[in-house]
C-alpha cells in the first residue's frame, strides 16, 4: 500500500453514462412520437430502468480494472546509469532528487568509484526510492565459475543488504559490457540470483547524445504507451565515460518532471515486475455488497520474486467517501470519487478487503525501541555495526505500512546514518562499510513508524555506549619528550643541506615538539622514522596531524610525497597517504591501497579522469588525517578523512593476512624535485575511529 493519498485523480470513463444514454435514448423517441400512448410507454420504461439500475449497479458493484501502467499513467520511462561512476554522486542523483524523480543505478561495489560514492549507495538513496542493481563486483569478467559466482553473487547480496529487508530478491543485472565470462556461467552460476529480464518489454533509447531526441524519445512512450529506458554511464560536468552532456541530461529531466503525473518515471525493476504481473494478472470479486467488497488478485508472476503492487480501481458504493483496503498486513485508505476507488494491490498475497471508512487523521500510537539484538543494551565492544529492535507499532484505523530507521550521537539525531527504509521489519542489524563507531560515544536509534495515509510518530532509544578497551589506543606519539624513543627505525638526518628528519619546536600542532622533514630540491633519500610490531587488528585507525610550509613545492607531472605508509607483518605494503600536485587544482592529498591481488587503487578516484574527485589542501594550516584500513577477506579496504570529513573509500577488496603491523612516518617516498616543509605531530593508532 503506498503511504500517501493521491493528488490527482486521473479520468476514467463514467461507466453511469450507459443509463444516461439509454434514457436519452428514450426521451428522443417520445419528443418524435409525442404521444400519451409513448409518455405512458417511456414512464413505465424508465420506472422498469430505475429497478434494473439499482439492480445493475448493485452488479457492477466491485466489478475491479487493472491499470496498464501504475497509477493509471500513459506509458513508462526508466533512466539506467552503469558502473557507478563519479558523476553519478556528483551530479546524476543530487538532479534525480531535487525533482522528485528516480533510476536504476548498476553497481560495481569493489571499484573505488563506488567508494568515492558510498554516501549516495549506502545512505542517501533508501530515502529516495532510487534502485541499486547488481553489475558485478569489480566490472571486469570473471576467468572461472567461482570468479563468476563472486562477481556476480556478491553484487546481489550487496544490493540486497542496501535495500529494505522485506523486499524481493528480484533485480535487474547486467555483467559489464566488454567483459569475458566462462561459457555457461549464466546456467551454472546465475540461476542461484534472480535476475530480472527487462528485454521482451522495454526499448532501449538508440539516439544521439542530443536532448531534443532525449526528450522525444520519452514523449514517445506516452504515445504508444509502451515502456521505454536510457541507458547511460557518466553524466556531468567534465563528462565522463560514454555519457550525456549536462544541458542535454538535465533538459530531459526536467522535461520528465514536467509530465511525471502523466508519465510513469519509475525503476527498471518495478516496472519490470508490474508488467510481467500486469499480463496474467485477473481480478475476481469474491463478494460485493452495500458495507463490504472482497477480491482475488492472482497473476502467474513467482509470488516470492514479484512482490510491485498493481493499481486497481473498484466501482463501489457512492455513499462512500473513503475506502479502507487492506491486504494482509497492509492497509490504506482512499479517497473515493464517483464511486470509484483507486489503489494498489499485489498479486498472489491474499484476500483484498475494501470497506467503507473515514479518513485516518491520528498517526501510530508510540511504542519502544531497544538497542541491541534482543533486551535493550547499555554497552556495545563493537565499532562497526549497531543492532536495535523493536515493538510493533499500532494504528487502528489504518494500519503500520513501514519502518524507518536513523542512528546518531544525539536522541533523535541523524549523525552517523539518516533514515533508511527497513520495510516491515522491527529489527535492524546494520553493518554498512561506512560505519566507524567511536569508543566512548554514545549512540541512539530513533524508528519510525508509518501508518497506511502516511502519518507518522517516532521512538527513539535511550542510546548504548560503546566501551572503551584497555588498549584500544595502540600507539601514539606527540613527540614531546624531544626524542624518536618509541620509533624502532630511522632513516635519517642526510646532512644539513639534505633531505632531513628531525624534532623541532616549529612543528608544533600541541605540545612543545613535532617533527619536521627538510625537503630539498634535487635530493634523493627519504627521510622517516619507523614503528614496527604493533598490535593486529583487522580494522585500524591511524591519525596524524600536518602542516606544509607556505613555500612547500611538487611538480605537477608525478612528483608526489607519501606521509604516512603502513605496512603487514610481511612487509607487504598496505596503504598510504600521499601529496601531489595538480595543475588547476594546486596541492591536493590522496591515499592508496593495495590488496592481495596487488591491485592498487587511489582513493579517492583515478584523479586523471574525474577533477572534482581531487583533495586540494592548502598549505600553512594544520590539517588532520584518519585512515581506515581494513585486512577483513573480501570487505577490506580503505577510508580517508580530510579535517573530519570523509573524503573516498574503496571496499570489498581480498585483503586476508594483511592486517597493520608497522608504521612510517615523514616522507617514505619522496620526489627529486619537491622542496619546502612537511611538519607532522599527534599521532595516534586506534582500533577504531577517535572523537
Ligand atoms: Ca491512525
Ligand atoms: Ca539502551
Ligand atoms: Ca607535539
Amino acid at each position: 500500500m503506498p503511504s500517501y493519498i493521491y493528488e490527482e485523480w486521473p479520468k476514467y470513463p463514467n461507466l453511469v453514462l450507459t443509463h444516461y444514454c439509454l434514457i436519452d435514448l428514450l426521451l428522443h423517441s417520445y419528443n418524435k412520437h409525442k404521444t400519451m400512448k409513448s409518455l405512458s410507454s417511456l414512464l413505465s420504461v424508465l420506472f422498469l430502468l430505475s429497478i434494473l439500475s439499482a439492480a445493475d449497479i448493485e452488479a457492477q458493484n466491485g466489478s475491479t480494472s487493472i491499470a496498464k501502467w501504475k497509477d493509471g499513467k500513459k506509458g513508462a520511462y526508466s533512466l539506467r546509469f552503469d558502473d557507478s561512476m563519479w558523476s553519478h554522486h556528483d551530479h546524476a542523483i543530487p538532479n534525480l532528487v531535487k525533482r522528485g524523480l528516480v533510476g536504476s543505478f548498476y553497481l560495481n561495489p569493489a571499484t573505488g568509484r563506488y567508494g568515492y560514492g558510498i554516501d549516495s549507495w549506502e545512505s542517501l538513496v533508501s530515502r529516495t526510492g532510487i534502485e541499486l542493481c547488481p553489475h558485478s563486483m569489480n566490472h571486469t569478467g570473471a576467468a572461472d565459475f567461482e570468479e563468476a559466482d563472486y562477481e556476480a553473487g556478491e553484487s546481489f547480496r550487496t544490493v540486497w543488504r542496501l535495500n529494505p529487508p522485506d523486499k524481493s530478491k528480484l533485480y535487474p543485472f547486467a555483467h559489464g559490457g566488454g567483459t569475458l565470462w566462462p561459457s555457461g556461467y549464466r546456467e551454472a552460476v546465475l540461476k542461484q540470483y534472480p535476475a530480472a529480464d527487462i528485454s521482451p518489454d522495454a526499448i532501449r533509447y538508440r539516439g544521439s547524445d542530443s536532448k531534443k531526441e532525449l526528450i522525444d524519445f520519452a514523449k514517445q512512450a506516452m504515445k504508444d504507451d509502451a515502456w521505454h529506458f536510457v541507458l547511460t554511464h557518466g553524466t556531468g560536468p567534465n563528462l565522463e565515460w560514454l555519457g550525456f552532456e549536462v544541458s542535454n541530461f538535465e533538459g530531459l529531466l526536467d522535461y520528465l518532471e514536467s509530465v511525471k503525473d502523466e508519465l510513469w518515471v519509475g525503476t527498471l525493476g518495478d516496472i519490470h515486475k508490474y508488467v510481467t504481473e500486469r499480463k496474467t494478472a485477473s481480478v475476481k470479486v469474491m463478494d460485493a455488497d452495500k458495507t463490504l467488497i472482497r477480491l482475488s488478485l492472482r497473476s502467474d508472476a513467482n509470488a516470492e520474486l514479484y512482490d510491485y503492487p498493481l493499481t486497481l480501481t473498484t466501482q463501489v458504493p457512492t455513499d462512500w467517501n473513503y475506502c479502507h483496503v487492506s491486504q494482509g498486513l497492509l492497509q490504506g485508505i482512499y479517497p473515493v470519487k464517483s464511486g470509484k476507488v483507486m489503489f494498489d494491490a499485489i498479486p498472489n498475497r491474499g484476500e483484498i478487503v475494501l470497506k467503507n471508512s473515514a479518513m485516518d487523521i491520528s498517526p501510530p500510537g508510540s511504542f519502544t525501541v531497544r538497542d541491541g539484538a534482543a533486551e535493550d543494551i547499555d554497552a556495545s565492544p563493537l565499532t562497526t555495526s549497531i543492532s536495535s529492535n523493536w515493538d510493533m507499532a499500532n494504528d487502528a484505523e489504518s494500519g503500520i505500512s513501514r519502518y524507518w530507521y536513523k542512528i546518531g550521537t544525539t536522541p533523535g539525531g541523524a549523525e552517523v546514518l539518516d533514515w533508511i527504509d527497513n520495510g516491515l521489519e522491527r529489527k535492524i542489524s546494520t553493518s554498512r562499510t561506512n560505519f566507524s563507531l567511536v569508543r566512548g560515544e554514545k549512540y541512539y536509534v530513533t524508528v519510525k513508524a508509518v501508518n497506511g495515509v502516511g502519518l507518522s510518530s517516532e521512538s527513539t532509544s535511550d542510546g548504548f555506549t560503546v566501551n572503551k578497551t584497555p588498549d584500544y589506543i595502540v600507539f601514539k606519539e606527540n613527540f614531546d619528550n624531544g626524542y624518536f624513543s618509541q620509533w624502532n627505525e630511522k632513516r635519517p638526518n642526510m646532512g644539513s643541506d639534505k633531505n632531513r628528519i628531525f624534532i623541532s619546536d616549529k612543528a608544533v600542532h600541541e605540545g612543545t615538539f613535532g617533527i619536521q622533514c627538510h625537503l630539498q630540491e634535487d635530493q634523493s633519500g627519504e627521510p622517516f622514522i619507523a614503528k614496527h610490531g604493533m598490535k593486529e587488528n583487522e580494522i585500524s585507525f591511524t591519525r596524524f596531524y600536518f602542516k606544509l610550509s607556505a613555500d612547500f613545492s611538487i611538480p605537477a607531472n608525478g612528483g608526489e610525497v607519501q606521509m604516512l605508509e603502513l605496512r603487514d607483518e610481511s612487509g607487504t605494503f598496505v596503504s598510504g597517504v600521499y601529496i601531489g600536485f595538480t595543475e588547476g587544482i594546486g596541492l591536493n592529498i590522496y591515499a592508496r591501497f593495495q590488496d592481495n591481488a596487488e591491485f592498487n587503487t587511489t582513493v579517492p578516484a583515478v584523479r586523471e579522469s574525474y577533477p572534482l574527485a581531487y583533495i586540494p589542501v592548502k598549505s600553512g594550516n594544520w590539517h588532520r588525517i584518519d585512515l581506515k584500513t581494513v585486512a577483513h577477506n573480501g570487505k577490506g579496504g580503505i577510508e580517508i578523512w580530510l579535517d573530519g570529513v570523509r573524503e573516498g573509500c574503496i571496499t570489498n577488496r581480498f585483503t586476508a593476512g594483511m592486517a597493520v603491523r608497522s608504521l612510517y612516518l615523514g616522507a617514505p617516498t619522496v620526489n627529486e624535485n619537491v622542496s619546502g616543509e612537511l611538519f607532522i605531530d599527534d599521532i595516534t593508532v586506534s582500533d577504531s575511529y577517535l572523537d
